[in-house]
């Protein structure tokens, strides 16, 4: 393969046999290798052997270091460049060849154009540094539901998170062999320069292109680049979807298991509720809850007509700070050895540390400089990433190649006022309105204003891959003859009271409302029609072991008619956002639910 490379650099290139009958992917990397003109190339085929030699490498340089190897076994820390800690969505496009197409949810740059740009940023971009060939699958690697892509990058972090966060390596490469498609993402850190950094996802040509970041979204191409924005561009065509949604299994006493999928936008506790742990008299019945994904949902219609889904990942990259032993006590058992942590802070004996974890003080902050107590230790967006297989909770059927049914759908947001702790959707068409409707409250103040309403249609607002517009009239395809749809419900963990306090205590409580839901979907539970939905009434759900002061028994079941009035008008102005192209069953859906309320 060195050969058949018409390069200036004397290039070494490793585990060469490996590649040896893909012609079309071979083609692609050594066009890449002209491109960025690297030193060396490795083709990364997922071994032990590869992954030591990376950290002893890694260890060498600084780029990881160990934490207590008594505590955290295998475990590291690695610090990011400072301005490079988050998703940055500002840079980040959407390149089709129609702008429409793109819609307004999405920045957009013509495709010749973005090519150009960053073709231009590559230009010999790796030089003295090693090209990492990554091939990976999306999913089961004998699942018909998963997806292949190959990403290139120059760096060894990101190679050391897409092994946890992906199948990576030979099997992958074998089912590209196979089937010949594979997503394309090139990736190089650069300069880490903000000034120079793009990602940009070209979806009809299955190509992504990020440049400047080292950080999670933007480096780890898999995750939100391919298994969100590239996927639901081409789940659309193929008539699926690519869903930013956490999987759970709810397993009652008598062993059968309901699976349900829920979208929540950032800040609502999406990995805690995939981990949720039953309350004590639940977990005395024999009630267990299975965790499939924390972040992201493939599904389609199977042959029953059901949608059956996979979690398109092999790890979580979770926020740190919160993650505590009452928060979340699956995630932090998961992550006590085997995991890279990022940008957290550490206790004086070397271990990670972050806001909310424990009372215990911390020594140096996630820069490295020493604790400094009116800053925080660890970044607040700093990360765990570990692979899903050290979760006690993690699902035995989360490796089932025709993946879980999926019995409801949850959307939820993060509201202090007005919406309920939960309602159903009356039909599909509704579910599909109240998803497109859902948003939170803002919470950081770093943003700007605290407690203002921001809309994140089924928390897809920066990870939808095409139109908005397109993307709700895709999601009302699904109802056909013959189908057999979750039941859609909208959830509210966050409703406060009169004194500014939470009126529900969530965590682990939560399976209360997952229970109803259960039931709603069996045909078990009562409601209430409202023109919102279907309520429970407090009764309705079983309450035994936890105490809700009156105010919570009142205000979190009420439907507030005159509260949703200016909701639903709201929303009419927010569809009116997305233009023409919103497919007219919406608009009549917000129109029915308008009239309903000013007729009662
Ligand atoms: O993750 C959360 N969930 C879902 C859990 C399965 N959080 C944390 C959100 C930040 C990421 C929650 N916070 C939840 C919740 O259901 N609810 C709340 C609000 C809340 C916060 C603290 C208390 C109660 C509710 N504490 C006490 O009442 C002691
Ligand atoms: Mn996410």
């Amino acid at each position: 393969m060195a050969a058949q490379l018409d390069s200036p650099n004397s290039l070494e290139v490793e585990n060469t046999a490996m590649g040896s009958q893909l012609d079309a992917l071979n083609q692609w990397v050594m066009d890449m290798a002209r491109l960025t003109q690297p030193d060396r190339i490795h083709w990364c085929d997922g071994s032990d052997s590869e992954f030591a030699e990376l950290v002893k490498q890694m260890e060498a340089d600084g780029t990881l270091l160990p934490l207590n190897s008594e505590t955290h076994p295998n475990s590291w820390l690695h610090r990011s460049h400072p301005d490079d800690v988050a998703r940055v969505e500002h840079l980040t496009f959407v390149c089709t060849s129609e702008r429409e197409d793109a819609g307004p949810n999405n920045h957009w740059m013509a495709p010749a154009d973005a090519h150009a740009k960053m073709d231009a940023l590559f230009a010999g971009c790796m030089r003295g540094r090693t090209m990492y060939v990554i091939p990976y699958c999306m999913g089961p690697i004998d699942s018909p539901l998963a997806r292949c892509g190959v990403e290139i990058t120059d760096s060894p972090y990101v190679v050391a998170n897409m092994r946890i966060m992906t199948r990576m390596g030979a099997a992958a490469l074998a089912r590209i062999e196979r089937e010949k498609q594979f997503v394309r993402g090139l990736h190089s850190i650069g300069e880490l320069d903000p000034e120079r950094r793009f990602i940009m996802h070209f979806p009809e040509e299955l190509t992504i292109k990020s440049f400047g970041s080292g950080y999670g979204g933007n480096a780890l191409l898999g995750k939100k680049c391919h298994a969100l924005r590239i996927a639901s561009h081409q789940a659309r065509k193929e008539g699926w979807l690519a869903e930013h949604m956490l999987i759970l299994g709810v397993e009652n006493p008598k062993g059968e298991t309901h699976y349900i999928a829920a979208a929540f936008p950032s800040a609502c506790g999406k990995t805690n509720l995939a981990m949720l742990i039953p309350p004590e008299g639940y977990r005395r019945e024999g009630w267990k809850v299975w965790t499939v994904g924390d972040d992201i949902c493939w599904m389609r219609p199977g042959a029953d007509g059901r949608m059956y889904a996979i979690n398109p990942e092999a790890g979580f990259f979770g926020v740190a700070p919160g993650t505590s032993a009452k928060s979340n006590p699956n995630a932090l058992a998961s992550i006590q050895h085997d995991t890279i942590f990022t940008n957290v802070g550490l206790t004086e004996d070397g271990q990670p540390w972050w806001e909310g974890l424990d009372d215990r003080k911390p020594a140096i902050d996630w820069r490295g400089n020493a604790y400094d107590f009116n800053a925080p230790a660890a970044h607040p967006n700093s990360r765990f990433t570990v692979s899903a297989r050290q979760c006690p909770s993690w699902s035995p059927k989360a490796e089932d190649a025709q993946g879980v049914p999926i019995s409801a759908i949850v959307f939820g947001g993060r509201r202090a006022s007005l919406v309920p702790l939960v309602f159903e959707a009356r039909d599909w068409t509704h579910g599909v309105l109240v998803g497109a409707a859902m948003g939170s409250e803002t919470t950081a103040a770093a943003t700007g204003a605290v407690g203002v309403m921001r809309r994140d249609p089924m928390a897809m607002k920066p990870f939808c891959g095409y139109n908005f517009a397109d993307y709700f009239a895709h999601w009302l395809s699904f109802d056909k003859p013959g189908a057999q749809l979750p039941k859609v419900f909208h959830v509210n963990w966050f409703r406060k009271g009169d004194d500014g306090k939470f009126l529900w205590p969530g965590f682990g409580e939560n399976l209360r409302v997952l229970e109803w839901m259960i039931g709603r979907v069996e045909g078990s539970a009562s409601a209430t029609e409202t023109p919102i939905g279907a309520l429970p009434k407090v009764e309705d759900i079983r309450m035994e072991g936890v105490t809700l002061s009156d105010e919570a028994r009142r205000v979190l079941f009420h439907f507030d008619r005159a509260g949703w009035q200016a909701e639903i008008d709201s929303l009419e102005g927010f569809l009116g956002e997305f233009g023409d192209r919103v497919p007219d069953a919406l608009k009549q859906e917000q129109g029915r639910i308008a009239k309903e309320l000013r007729a009662g």
